[in-house]
């Protein structure tokens, strides 16, 4: 089987958008696949962050992984920080990625002007590289990745290209190697469209963790009457009736997206019943069809984590399996770039 892994960031409550742009889409592949889904910990301390939530909210995101439906046993479950391989690779990685290439992301120059001066650690600037340790140590196929992510996966195979380069072929070979490549080289699995969720209160931004107001994002633990309250209030219109795709309409899109998926309708299905409804006859609808699809994730949450020696189990049995693998690339990789190996 070819192998996927992928991961979210322990900085928040698990949303909508984790939810239906990752994990749902991580399910719906793990049949397929042999999968490693983490919880990244330690990216989640890239920006200030609160140390008394950090393990709390760990944990609740790997009981929502597996309450979501992601399957521990067929697939590994764990937690980043647990297999140590992951840093390690970090350092050699790093010494094989020119600054410049960090310079360019994104994702950088946004958090970190965002953050300010005095918040910018350099972990946020190597937070890439970590990333390409996580996916290189697994021989990883493919990575599912949202449009946010795709620079970071193109840097993750420019840096296995170098090391491939670098310490990989016949120098590889002869200490010993199977020869040709180090890693291989990961593509990218773009998941189905419709998959960007938008902010309740703003169209134009994706829902994020880290917005600011609870309001702009459905969390997957919501009451029924948190729900119901947020999309009271959620952003909307007033052109007549309800349509996908107009640019000057995106909560309207949005809000007719999350709907069609949650109710597991087609989009021609949505348009039928929806194109000539306003908001008052709308808004109660997808509340229901919300309502409706998390609650049986919530009933399972629960059951999770009344059972904490259960979690635990499967954190640990899911980091034993990885570090096995994770070992092994990792003593490759020592070996390769000439390191004294230990007796
Ligand atoms: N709004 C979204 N729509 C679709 N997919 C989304 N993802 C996140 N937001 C949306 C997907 O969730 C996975 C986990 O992402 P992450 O935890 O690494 O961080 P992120 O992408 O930056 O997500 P957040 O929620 O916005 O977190 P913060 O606020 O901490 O930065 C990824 O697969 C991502 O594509």
């Amino acid at each position: 089987k070819k192998r996927i892994v992928s991961g979210i960031q322990p900085t928040g409550s698990i949303h909508l958008g984790n939810y239906l742009g990752a994990i749902r889409n991580w399910v719906s592949l793990q049949n397929a696949y042999d999968t490693l889904f983490f919880i990244v910990d330690l990216h989640a301390i890239t920006l200030p962050y609160d140390t008394q939530e950090l393990s709390r909210t760990t944990r609740e995101t790997a009981a929502i992984y597996l309450a979501c439906g992601v399957d521990a046993s067929e697939g590994s479950i764990f937690v980043q920080s647990h297999v140590r391989a992951h840093v390690e690779l970090m350092w050699l990685l790093s010494s094989a990625t020119p600054i410049g290439w960090l310079n360019k992301m994104i994702q950088f120059k946004e958090k970190s002007r965002k953050a300010g001066d005095e918040n910018v650690g350099v972990a946020l600037l190597t937070y890439p590289v970590l990333m390409a340790s996580d996916i290189l140590l697994y021989q990883s196929d493919f990575v599912p990745v949202g449009e946010d992510q795709k620079q970071h996966l193109e840097l993750t195979r420019e840096i296995a290209e170098r090391i491939n380069y670098l310490y990989g072929g016949r120098r590889w070979k002869k200490l010993g190697g199977r020869g040709g490549a180090i890693f291989k080289v990961p593509e990218p699995l773009i998941p189905p469209a419709g998959a960007r969720v938008m902010s309740l209160t703003d169209g134009f931004s994706k829902m994020s963790k880290s917005a600011p107001s609870d309001q702009s994002r459905i969390n997957i633990l919501d009451s029924k009457d948190l729900i119901a309250n947020k999309i009271k209030r959620c952003k909307t219109d007033s052109f007549p009736g309800l349509e996908f795709d107009n640019p000057e309409r995106p909560e309207c899109n949005n809000l007719l997206t999350i709907y069609q998926i949650v109710s597991n309708k087609t989009k021609e299905e949505v348009v039928q019943e929806c194109q000539n409804m306003n908001w008052g006859t709308f808004k109660p609808l997808l509340t229901d069809a919300l309502i409706d699809h998390l609650h049986p994730i919530q009933v399972r949450y629960e059951e999770i984590m009344t059972d904490s020696g259960y979690l635990d189990g499967i954190l640990a049995e899911g980091a034993r399996k990885a570090a096995v693998i994770a070992d092994a690339t990792l003593h490759n990789v020592y070996q390769a770039m000439g390191f004294l190996r230990r007796q």
